[in-house]
């Protein structure tokens, strides 16, 4: 049986590497929520859906089952804050629990890397599934400390709604979890072209061919910015580093001037939760830009209690 109220808290590659502040706020925010988190020791990458998977099956069965085991051995669902470690975990785990055949040869793998054994015991969770529909809108009103209001440009991201008869989260034609959710923080979603299209990071795209990774960047923010929205918010690392890392580069290279402040899930939340601008990273984040919830744009918070 696995723990209530427990996530072993599953970190991915780039949150560590490069965004500890969305690490830090999905803390503050599960405490606040009631939940404990558990560190997975010796977790490894997921490994990412879009490339080892195509590359080689078994060996992305195996290592995803690794860290599956991790968490079996936590008696906890895992939690992850990133699309493509939700991808792989969630479809590895699904697919061990029904294929008896690969189930086998997957332990048999295993056992050469160490004390291994996957059982299908636990659950792999999103945070915007865990937000949006185990706690959702109506379970975070007493923790709103402030809220934000704003427009913001939602961005889904592939891998946390697509394939849909793996995910069974909600259609990924016209997905309103996230939208729903925030609109309780007081953030308004404006719609935009091709909102549901990738950002152009995934597949191996971003480190194979940076130029095509950028074109349907491109596109993406120009649709974005004909919306005009206050910031962007995303439910990925890896998108975040698109959207941060891909305006700079447009700016430097294609004479474009984008500055929209891009925000985690996992930060508006703990923000709107009370923690500190300078632990949820938006300081850092805003630097220099359009300060959505810095000096510039103070007024446009609402103090709730
Ligand atoms: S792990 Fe390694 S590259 Fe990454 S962040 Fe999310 S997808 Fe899973
Ligand atoms: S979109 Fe397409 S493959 Fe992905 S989920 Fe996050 S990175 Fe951006
Ligand atoms: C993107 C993951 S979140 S991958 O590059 O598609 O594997």
């Amino acid at each position: 049986m696995v723990k209530e109220k427990t996530f072993a808290f599953f970190l991915g590659c780039l949150m560590p590497n490069r965004y500890p502040a969305i690490e830090k706020a999905t803390k503050f925010v599960m405490k606040k929520l009631g939940y404990e988190i558990l560190d997975m020791e010796k977790a490894g990458c997921c490994p990412a859906p879009g490339v080892f998977r195509s590359f080689n099956k078994v060996d992305w069965m195996v290592a995803a089952a690794r860290n599956l085991c991790i968490a079996e051995k936590l008696d906890s669902d895992i939690l992850t804050v990133c699309n493509g470690c939700f991808g792989t975990l969630q479809e590895v785990n699904k697919h061990l629990k029904q294929n008896e055949e690969h189930r086998i040869m997957v332990n048999e793998k295993l056992q050469l890397l160490g004390d291994y054994e996957f059982k299908g015991t636990i659950n792999v969770r999103h945070i915007g599934e865990v937000l949006g529909y185990e706690i959702g809108p109506w379970g975070i009103d007493d923790m709103i400390v402030r809220k934000v209001n704003a427009r913001a440009a939602v961005h889904y991201g592939c891998h946390f709604l697509k394939p849909t008869r793996i995910r069974e989260i909600e259609s990924s034609e016209g997905p309103t979890i996230i939208e729903e959710y925030i609109e309780a923080l007081g953030v308004q979603s404006v719609r935009f072209k091709e909102q549901l299209t990738c950002c152009g990071a995934g597949g191996g795209l971003k480190a194979y061919s940076g130029d095509a990774s950028m074109t349907i960047f491109g596109e993406k923010m120009r649709n974005i910015d004909e919306v005009k929205p206050d910031f962007i918010l995303d439910i990925c690392p890896f998108c975040h580093l698109q959207f941060e890392t891909g305006q700079d580069y447009l700016n430097k290279n294609k004479e474009c001037n984008y500055d929209y402040p891009v925000i985690h899930i996992s930060q508006l939340t703990a923000y709107c939760m009370g923690m500190d601008q300078e632990f949820v990273g938006l300081q850092y984040q805003l630097m220099g830009k359009n300060y959505i919830f810095g000096e510039k744009e103070m007024k446009k918070e609402q103090e709730v209690v």
